[in-house]
């Protein structure tokens, strides 16, 4: 019985010592890769793009993001019709278990319309998504010159 709770206490530990991600069986979980914006000047139009990995058991959905340097925030997806490029607001991302969803150039993407502040190119800014199971994760976005990738 001694024996059993040495390595409880070890493995509770461990966990502890990961810092910030939840155990592996947490069914809400989130974890961000790679995020960038363009830079852009003040009154103009930017997005964000990422990864995000959904780390939870169960699915879970980007419902929104809100940024401090833009009047007004969307979550959006460029789509191809007829040759047509287009983009609108939808009302979420969905996100499978375990699975990872691409926000890039073309696809999904975090619009910043309206930029209060010109957001310059060596800086970042953060920006709070909000998911229906894992509630809002803040996440700071480096800002790259129009065009460049990470
Ligand atoms: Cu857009």
């Amino acid at each position: 019985m001694k024996k059993f709770l040495i390595v409880t206490l070890v493995l509770v530990f461990l966990l502890s010592a990961c810092g910030t991600s939840a155990p592996a069986d947490s069914p809400s979980g989130i974890e961000i890769t790679a995020p960038y914006a363009h830079a852009a000047g003040m009154g103009e139009t930017s997005a964000a793009y990422m990864n995000i990995k959904n780390t939870g058991t169960e699915a879970d959905t980007l419902l929104k993001a809100t940024c401090d340097a833009a009047m007004m925030v969307q979550v959006m997806e460029t789509k191809m019709e007829n040759d047509v490029m287009s983009m609108g607001e939808i009302p979420g991302i969905d996100l499978p278990a375990g699975g990872t969803v691409e926000l890039k150039p073309g696809g999904y993407h975090v619009m910043l319309m309206d930029l209060m502040m010109e957001i310059k190119d060596g800086t970042t800014i953060s920006v709070t998504l909000e998911f229906a199971k894992a509630g809002k994760v803040v996440v700071e976005v480096p800002v790259k010159a129009p065009g460049s990738m990470p």
